[in-house]
């Protein structure tokens, strides 16, 4: 494999790009990264491509990020649990994110609102707000990371999501759970995570029903995934073995984004 870059003057010093590329991954990773990394030849070496003289931090974290995705493809397992925090470490305000400002979030009216569930289940009933209540609900306090440098706390309460593919009779042999959201956002997960025990459909942010900007009526909240891999407002549920990358993954975002 060998990728060609784009010219840029002056040329940057690899070990600098180096530092840039990683700020721009999660702090595990990054640590784990730069760890590992100290020059672009080392980099160079382990994802097989030649880099040469010119790259930018972008097209260095391009590189980065699919040997990413293939090393915590083999990292992941599907028990490893995210760190929990105390309710003193949540973050106030919690910070907002959205390919749009937070007046231009849907709305979603919670009465009206039906779950539709598609794909290799047994039972494809529409879910509404009020059923989902009355599933068993667990709570969380687990950090938030954003690709685009921020993190933060916050404390989600929902349904298990391995205990909604039960109810469904879900296929778990698929690959995949996409998911599709009321301003037509889209994401899907691995199967492995989408059972994981924190992965949660999420009904209730900071002990109050989830307020619209963060995902009304529901979201999926992964505490081990980055934030573009939690979708908000979702109306659609699918268990498959069709990929269907999603909105940040088509802007080049690795699919994996594991933490
Ligand atoms: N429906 C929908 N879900 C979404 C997004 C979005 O634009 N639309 N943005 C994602 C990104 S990039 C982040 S960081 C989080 C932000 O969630 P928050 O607003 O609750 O902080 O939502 C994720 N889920
Ligand atoms: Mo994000």
């Amino acid at each position: 494999m060998s990728f060609k870059f784009r010219n840029q003057t002056p040329p940057v010093d690899p070990q600098d790009l180096v530092k840039d590329a990683a700020k721009l991954l999660p702090d595990r990773s990054r640590r784990r990264f730069l760890g590992q990394i100290t020059s672009l030849g080392a980099l160079a070496a382990l994802t097989g491509c030649d880099i040469v003289n010119g790259t930018s931090a972008e097209d260095a974290l391009r590189l980065i990020s699919d040997w990413n995705d293939w090393v915590q493809a083999r990292l992941f397992y599907p028990g490893k649990l995210a760190l929990t925090y105390p309710d003193s470490a949540i973050t106030d305000p919690f910070p907002f994110n959205a390919f749009y400002p937070p007046d231009q979030a849907p709305k979603v009216n919670g009465e009206r609102w039906q779950l539709y569930v598609e794909g290799a289940v047994q039972d494809r009933r529409h879910w509404t707000l009020a059923d989902l209540i009355r599933l068993p609900q667990e709570t969380q306090v687990t950090q938030h990371i954003c690709i685009e440098g921020w993190s933060a706390i916050g404390k989600w309460t929902g349904v298990p999501m391995h205990i909604f593919l039960q109810r469904i009779g879900a296929d778990t042999r698929r690959k995949y759970v996409n998911f599709i959201c009321a301003d037509r956002y889209e994401t899907s997960l691995d199967m492995a995570t989408a059972l994981h025990p924190q992965t949660q459909m999420t009904l209730r942010f900071g002990g109050e029903a989830l307020p619209r900007p963060y995902g009304f009526p529901m979201k999926v909240r992964v505490p081990t995934k980055l934030g573009f891999k939690n979708p908000k407002h979702v109306v659609q549920i699918s268990i498959t073995d069709d990929f269907v990358e999603g909105f940040w993954e088509r802007r080049g975002y690795n699919w994996f984004a594991g933490l």
